[in-house]
């Protein structure tokens, strides 16, 4: 392990940012320049939760920084244990209707035990996403060094280390290039032949290491079998060095460079994962063919191309919330400061990693956004780092549309494709359905079952969820063609539905059974429950946007009107006694044996959804603040984050701000930024972002709502480039707490209608059209 030996002086920071004036922001204020978008910090990593993440999308690395010894913790997003398996269960169908009885003669605990019998998959568990391991460099003996500075430029995604060591500064740059497909490790130093460096590699998974010729180390090995699914996968990591000046030795496993003025390690990752039923590819032939073709790129052709790109989508957004003294701290420093200073800049970091984290980790070709994103060192982690579809998984894409990052949504929509396909099976098999169906939880083998245990499993309506953003992708863009290629999926959803609802005795509304309210029991000892306030309004979005799907397609009338038929009879949301939401079918609530549980999944209708709002449904509404009054605000990562936007959404600014407050806590944010559950969970990092767009801009009840919880904290500022639904994009300047302008372009074109306050104004843009709306204290 590496001792802490380096003298804290930095020089870069501190000399840029001494010139900073106490507090500035908003018209004032230079655009945020390179050091408000950097994370940096005057040690190296010890914890992997002060490591700095690195991604193309598939690759990924955590950089560490160490002086005497760098360590490159790797990943490929397909390299999960296992291999193809089908978990659905023949056993289930013939249970279901004795489960169904049972939760209507009110036998809740009873009907959860026979679906955990009969009803689960097999296996019940799904494996883990897992590491390739480390590429370790081991400079020299001593850790020894002044001047010493990592960051992470969010503007560049690219990781840097300096240091001075024996009179010699030496830097390391680092990115994973999406255009080039390799992680590139460069290191320089201002002193000629400076550079000895052994690299090597170090795994947990079984593995074996061998030279290929003078210059390349690879690393090949198998995935492992968990659960009994046994292992289909083979990995492959290809580094190879490139070196100015010096000598390079292969020996033992390991790549030595001596006496080098300068050196390049590209290094290549993959599997033999095609798709989730095709397992038939080449690691081999993949990594030669991406190292053969970066490796005859000159560095600054390398770096210049992956920058390029970065930048295309990193910075359609500005945003400046102001700043103060407190920025010009260590981002650790600031995190752990957070409670009591006024860092407004902190939270515009905040947001703008999370961008940053969702380019690098969910690209067009990759595997969405899992747990972890894509970073992950364990054989098994929390949860397997895989795919839970009842919040997290959501709330990874978020802010993926109004953040103005569309493309990064595009291998959600590939797996709902995925899981249109397995889930049909699962539909088939367990419940005797037409459509698909997936449960609380998928992951690479796009598995559908209800897994776990019933208590957290047995909850049919994940995919239908994610259908939402199926949905949302296409009302944010409101591109025809789109619509007609996810259609077939909304449809097969909302078929399972048609097909799978039953009518509940008292009202004879129509509910899902078995199912539950996410993870919570109710007061009758169980989870396990029929139409569950969540469900209802989840299978209200499918059906209403499988309506307005299929007429702006022109398509499949009697569909339409059997989902017209059902939606009106699901059971409307209801209040309770106390004043609040009712979470169940029944005003269990304030009976619950968890009143403060992190899933707040009744108020799924106040967000992610709009069936809820403040103007169109103001007691519904206010039964929702009540509810979330109750469970309080001090919850897990993603539960903060979850109740930031719920918050916003219900315009308490002051409130919020408090809640967004708790978010960068050093309790619930590493060091490195990542989101603490604990432990780490990346949904957390895109929910807070989503809240902090909900708090300047929502799309809301067929209206653009500029500022809807700005709080006295923000000031003065100014946000540049996000979406709104319609296809627009907005920008906002505020001043003193109150809107100054805002500029809205219709990017398809169409009408809008802006509101601020009690002001509204209707637009009507033609495609690229923009408008510019000015505040004068009373109209816009
Ligand atoms: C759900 C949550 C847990 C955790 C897990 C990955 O089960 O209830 O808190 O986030 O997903």
């Amino acid at each position: 392990m590496l001792t802490r030996r380096v003298l804290l002086q930095t020089s870069v920071a501190t000399a840029a940012l001494a010139a900073a004036p106490t507090r500035v922001a908003g018209a004032q204020t230079p655009p945020p320049g390179a050091d408000a978008l950097k994370l940096w910090y005057r040690q190296p990593a010890e914890a992997w939760t002060e490591a700095l993440p690195i991604g193309n999308g598939r690759l990924g690395a955590m950089v560490f920084g160490g002086v005497a010894r760098e360590r490159l913790q790797l990943n490929e997003d397909t390299l999960y244990a296992g291999g193809p398996y089908d978990p659905s269960n023949p056993e289930a169908l013939q249970a279901l209707p004795q489960v169904r009885r049972l939760v209507f003669e009110g036998k809740y605990l009873d009907a959860q035990n026979l679906a955990q019998e009969k009803m689960m998959a097999r296996p019940i568990r799904m494996p883990s996403y897992q590491t390739v391991g480390d590429l370790r460099v081991t400079f020299g003996p001593s850790s020894f060094a002044d001047g010493y500075q990592r960051d992470l430029d969010l503007d560049t995604a690219i990781a840097s280390v300096r240091y001075r060591q024996d009179g010699v500064t030496y830097t390391r740059e680092m990115f994973a290039s999406a255009v080039d497909q390799v992680v590139v490790l460069r290191i320089t130093a201002d002193r000629p032949g400076a550079i000895t460096a052994a690299f090597a590699y170090e795994t947990p998974m079984p593995g074996a290491v061998r030279a290929e010729g003078q210059d390349v180390l690879l690393l090949e090995g198998r995935n492992i079998e968990q659960f009994g699914i046994q292992p289909a996968l083979r990995y492959q990591a290809r580094l190879k060095l490139i070196f100015r000046g010096g000598r390079l030795v292969a020996r033992d496993g390991e790549l030595a460079v001596s006496g080098a003025d300068e050196v390049l390690a590209l290094v290549a990752m993959a599997t033999n994962y095609r798709r989730y039923d095709d397992v038939t590819g080449d690691p081999d032939a993949i990594t030669t063919a991406q190292i053969t073709a970066a490796s005859v790129k000159p560095f600054a052709a390398l770096r210049a191309a992956h920058v390029r790109e970065h930048q295309r989508l990193f910075r359609r957004v500005a945003l400046d919330l102001g700043a103060t003294l407190a920025a010009q701290q260590p981002t650790d420093a600031r995190i752990r400061a957070s409670q009591t200073s006024d860092d407004p800049a902190l939270a515009a970091l905040y947001f703008q990693y999370a961008r940053y984290l969702l380019v690098s980790c969910s690209r067009p070709g990759t595997q969405p956004a899992n747990l972890q994103g894509l970073w992950n060192d364990k054989l098994s982690a929390p949860w397997g780092s895989k795919y839970t579809i009842n919040i997290n998984t959501e709330m990874n894409y978020w802010p993926a549309e109004p953040t103005n990052l569309a493309e990064c949504v595009s291998p959600l929509v590939a797996m709902v494709k995925d899981l249109a396909v397995s889930g049909a099976r699962t539909a088939r098999v367990n419940y005797g359905a037409r459509g698909w169906v997936a449960h609380h939880n998928t992951d690479l083998w796009r598995a559908t079952a209800p897994i776990d245990a019933a208590r957290y499993g047995m909850w049919p309506t994940g995919g239908a969820w994610l259908c939402k953003h199926l949905w949302d992708h296409y009302d944010y863009g409101r591109d025809r063609a789109y619509l007609a290629e996810i259609y077939p999926a909304m449809k097969g959803a909302a078929e399972f539905f048609l097909d799978t609802l039953v009518e509940e005795p008292t009202h004879r509304w129509l509910v899902t059974c078995p199912s539950m309210s996410p993870e919570n029991l109710h007061p009758h000892g169980a989870s396990t429950c029929a139409g569950p306030t969540m469900d209802n309004q989840i299978i209200r979005d499918l059906f209403a946007n499988c309506i307005a799907a299929s007429q702006q397609l022109g398509v499949d009338a009697a569909f339409r009107a059997e989902c017209a038929t059902k939606m009106a009879r699901l059971p409307p949301s209801q209040i309770g006694a106390a004043g609040q939401l009712q979470e169940w079918l029944e005003d269990w609530d304030m009976d619950a044996p968890e009143r403060t549980h992190r899933h707040v999944s009744h108020l799924y209708g106040l967000f992610p959804s709009e069936q809820i709002t403040l103007r169109g449904t103001p007691a519904l509404a206010a039964a929702a603040k009540r509810s979330l009054e109750l469970r309080g605000d001090l919850s897990t990562g993603w539960a903060i984050a979850w109740r930031i936007n719920l918050w916003a959404r219900l315009a308490e600014a002051e409130h919020t701000h408090g809640v967004v407050k708790l978010l960068l806590g050093p309790e619930r944010t590493y060091p490195n930024m990542f989101d603490a559950h604990p432990p780490f969970q990346i949904d957390g990092n895109f929910g807070g972002a989503s809240g902090i767009v909900e708090m300047l801009l929502q799309s809301v009840g067929g209206e653009i709502v500029l500022l809807p919880a700005l709080p006295s904290a923000w000031q003065t500022g100014s946000v540049r480039g996000l979406r709104a639904r319609g296809g627009f994009e907005v920008d906002v300047t505020w001043r003193n707490g109150a809107l100054r302008s805002a500029r809205i372009v219709g990017a398809p074109g169409g009408a809008a209608i802006v509101r601020y306050r009690d002001a509204t104004r209707r637009l009507s843009l033609a495609r690229g059209g923009r408008r510019t709306l000015r505040w004068n204290g009373r109209t816009l």
